[in-house]
């Protein structure tokens, strides 16, 4: 027996797949149906083991109520104009959901928009995708309930404030994007499912549809504009050109930056929008990605990938759009990846390029593609924009591991230009002094260079005493810059924490080629680089292996239950959330189809070859020698549709019935499942502390800390 009475658990030995000759068991299968009594006392089970171990952290509450104090600062967006009026965001500080601000000039008095604490008790409800109509008298806004990726659109009249009838349901991954004479608005929605779709189902979402809705009339009257029935897995991204002539599709079928591109001229409908839209195919593969910039008339601007691994910006003119015709607008860096492009006061274009996962922004001539300046930028990164082609100033907004925010303010109009500090967000209570932040550059097995940020006191003795929270994602192409987080400085601070984020392949942070360095064939790259952050923070003295905490969520929890099998002895503890865990079965559940870009499908007999090596949910082994498992901790939530429940619910059974059952594994492996909750987004300010707080009690309880004042 092990030291923990784990659940008892069924175990169906005759659930077993063929995979390509092969058999695989799935002994927990009954547990993908998350509306079963047998799966609700399942979690009911594991809550009850998970709970009373976290709240017997003696500091749990001193935690809690350190977060909070810290958390209790005034939090501020990036400005932005529609119509005569500028909107921001504006959270006091504990606010469940950041409030929407309107003024009459920056220097005018901010009245509330638009309240979404106001609309659940509480603040599960949350706002997720917005879009001003062009003249700005027209806000439409998605709403999510309880974490779900399921919206519903809704619309309000801006000068007034008053709520329109209009209400688009069954709305998913949508883009919204209004024709410029203000009469409707393009989003997408899914066919109707059977049985529920409030974000605890587990349906694959397939053929999406582009559909056009007119204010003041019925979903059921809404036109369907764009659908692809042949090819169910495409979605599609809609945009109306800055001079409103244009509907620009992007059509993806996976997360892989890739993207077929067509347009529609919409002046040339002969009935207007009114049912199926003819399409222009400018590239009608999926062997780039590109992102609309603006349009001078024909002439459109892209950012793209096209053998530009780090991105650049081309011209396409639509009136003779062979490719032979395009031409480079700014060509791609060898080194800095181009994130992204906003084009400001007619002709200015501002690039923020990120450079060894630190940003820097650069105004060039939208003309002809010379840089005219660099904007003076700390280290760190730029966290939100707002800049528009028909306006004269931008705002942006700078954060890094201590630099809570600054809003920045340039007027493009000047020859010189000089951004002025807009707002400083201040934290209070924390001597920022006493902390710093350095970027080292380790080798991974195979001798890759990998950049890690680590954040620390100042005085930190290198005696490989120090507790650290090794942080990784690897995937999708996504980079993990610095961030601000109370959380984290109260780790510093008062556990004498080490913070580390290991920016390993898989994501974007050198460009295309750092994401295919760590996809498909090449994934165990992402899991030799953490290791070997782990490694190296070892190696260096700041910590030793039963004092690194590994974390990391979605693709990152799968990240982080790879390495616990594959390393147990170089972690203390681990807390995965919301992660994959089953890699032979992740394409059937949701959106999971759109992932097989980065980890294959294991329908494929090569891609199977790979999976199996490293799916989490089937390399759980009994401890070996003195290699018990880190304590672990998986978290889930029942709303989470964008990695459903089950993943975490199999992985856990799974593990507490190889290895929690054996009298070496002393160390926890549990689980906490939350309720009205989802992946992450939206979710309100009490549900983020109440999970940092049993966090930061389980790393507490299980790697034992000490708390100083
Ligand atoms: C997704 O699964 C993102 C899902 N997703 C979107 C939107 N569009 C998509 C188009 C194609 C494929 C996926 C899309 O959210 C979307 C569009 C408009 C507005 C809002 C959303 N992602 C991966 C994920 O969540 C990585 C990050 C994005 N994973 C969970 C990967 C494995 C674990």
């Amino acid at each position: 027996m092990g030291k923990f009475e784990y659940p008892d658990v069924r175990r169906d030995d005759t659930k077993i797949d063929n995979y390509h000759g092969q058999q695989i068991a799935d002994p927990y299968q009954w547990l993908e149906d998350p509306d079963s009594e047998e799966t609700k006392k399942f979690v009911d089970a594991q809550n009850d083991l998970s709970r009373p171990y976290i709240e017997a952290c003696p500091v749990r509450k001193k935690l809690q109520e350190r977060i909070t104090e810290m958390w209790d600062y005034p939090k501020y967006g990036c400005p932005k104009k529609h119509g005569s009026c500028y909107y921001y965001f504006y959270n006091t500080g504990l606010q469940n959901q950041s409030v929407l601000y309107v003024q009459d000039s920056l220097e005018g008095e901010a009245r509330v928009f638009l309240d979404p604490n106001k609309l659940s008790e509480d603040g599960t409800t949350s706002l997720r995708g917005t879009a001003f109509s062009e003249k700005g008298d027209i806000y439409a806004y998605g709403l999510s309930e309880k974490g779900s990726d399921w919206i519903t659109i809704k619309f309000k009249n801006a000068p007034s404030g008053e709520d329109l009838p209009d209400v688009l349901k069954r709305v998913k991954f949508s883009s919204m994007a209004w024709t410029h004479d203000g009469k409707g608005l393009f989003y997408n929605s899914y066919p109707e499912q059977e049985g529920k779709s409030d974000g605890t189902e587990t349906t694959s979402n397939l053929n999406q549809k582009l559909f056009y809705h007119r204010l003041g009339t019925d979903q059921s009257e809404d036109t369907l504009v764009v659908e692809f029935p042949d090819n169910p897995k495409w979605m599609i991204g809609a945009e109306v050109s800055d001079c409103g002539h244009y509907l620009v599709l992007a059509i993806s079928q996976g997360c892989d930056p890739v993207n077929r591109l067509y347009f529609t001229d919409l002046r040339t409908l002969p009935d207007g929008i009114n049912g199926l839209i003819p399409y222009v195919k400018v590239v009608d593969n999926f062997d780039a990605e590109y992102e609309y910039i603006t349009n001078e008339g024909s002439l459109f601007t892209f950012k793209t990938n096209l053998k530009s691994p780090n991105y650049k910006l081309i011209n396409i003119d639509f009136s003779k759009f062979e490719m032979e015709n395009w031409s480079t607008l700014v060509e791609e860096h060898e080194k800095n990846v181009l994130e992204w492009s906003a084009i400001v006061n007619g002709n200015k274009l501002v690039l923020c390029y990120l450079q060894d996962v630190k940003n820097q922004l650069y105004v060039h001539g939208l003309s002809d593609g010379k840089r005219i300046c660099q904007l003076p930028l700390e280290v760190g990164t730029v966290v939100g924009y707002s800049g528009k082609k028909k306006l004269t100033e931008i705002f942006y907004q700078f954060m890094s591991f201590l630099t809570p925010g600054i809003i920045y303010r340039c007027d493009m109009t000047t020859d010189q230009l000089e951004p002025k500090v807009f707002r400083d967000i201040k934290v209070k209570n924390f001597d920022f002094d006493k902390f710093t932040t350095e970027q080292v550059f380790y080798s991974s097995k195979d001798g890759t260079k990998i950049p890690m940020f680590l954040v620390h006191r100042k005085d930190i003795k290198k005696d490989g005493s120090n507790p650290v929270m090794l942080y990784g994602y690897g995937g999708f192409n996504i980079p993990i810059s610095a961030s601000f987080s109370v959380s984290r400085l109260v780790f510093l601070q008062h556990l004498g924490g080490v913070y580390a984020v290991a920016n390993i392949r898989g994501g974007g942070e050198y460009g295309e080629t750092w994401h295919k360095g760590g996809i498909l064939g090449n994934k165990q790259n992402v899991f030799d680089d953490f290791q070997a952050a782990a490694k190296y923070l070892i190696e260096n003295k700041y910590s030793s292996h039963n004092k690194i905490t590994i974390n990391g969520g979605s693709n990152g929890g799968l990240l982080v239950a790879a390495c616990i099998n594959q390393a147990p002895q170089l972690f203390g503890c681990a807390i995965a959330q919301v992660g994959v865990m089953d890699m032979l079965k992740f394409h059937k559940f949701t959106i999971g189809h759109a992932w097989t870009t980065d980890y294959g499908c294991s329908e494929k007999e090569e891609d199977f070859k790979w999976l199996i090596k490293y799916s989490p949910l089937h390399n759980i082994h009994e401890p070996e020698g003195d290699n018990q498992y880190p304590s672990t901790l998986l978290l889930t939530a029942d709303h989470d549709d964008r990695v459903v429940p089950l993943h975490s619910l199999k992985f856990i059974a799974q593990l507490q019935h190889v290895a929690g059952r054996h009298e070496k594994q002393t160390n926890p492996l549990m689980i906490r499942v939350d309720t009205k909750s989802g992946h992450g987004a939206g979710k309100p300010t009490a549900k983020i502390i109440e999970e940092l707080s049993d966090v930061y009690s389980f790393i507490y309880q299980s790697i034992g800390l000490q708390w100083s004042d």
